[in-house]
């Protein structure tokens, strides 16, 4: 009986910590599939005939990361607003950049230099208190 009782302690010793460790690395990936989803929501992914999504509605202060997914024969993709307004820097191929919008209004961004395929994609950031009333 003693000697029954001084190997169990240990078993149960064991059980409790694969049990803590699996629920510490479950409450981990959950936490990671949440960000993940977060940060898919607000990527746009650059090709050089469209973008995708080409419309994004977020709001005032949202960061918006543009995935450059193909390579240019000359350097890399440029973005510009139709306005000129906010300008990317060169991107190459699976390099990102990230803009955080800090005013509601439309903007439309397009490629530089990409006459033979012309794409858009229109970003509507709409204040805080606008977005609550939908
Ligand atoms: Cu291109």
């Amino acid at each position: 009986m003693r000697k029954e009782s001084r190997t169990l302690i240990p078993l149960w010793g064991a059980v409790l910590v694969l049990g803590l460790t699996f629920w510490g690395v479950a409450g981990q990936q959950q936490e990671a599939a949440a960000q993940d989803v977060e940060a898919a929501d607000l990527t746009v992914h650059i090709f050089h005939n469209h973008f995708e999504p080409d419309s994004l509605s977020i709001i005032v202060g949202d960061t918006v990361r543009f995935h450059n997914m193909q390579e240019m024969p000359e350097g890399g993709h440029i973005l510009m607003t139709d306005d000129s307004s906010i300008e990317s820097p060169e991107l190459d191929v699976d390099q990102t950049w990230e803009h955080t919008f800090e005013e509601a209004a439309t903007y439309k961004f397009h490629v530089v230099g990409h006459e033979w395929a012309k794409a858009d994609v229109t970003v509507v950031v709409r204040s805080a208190s606008t977005a609550l009333q939908d």
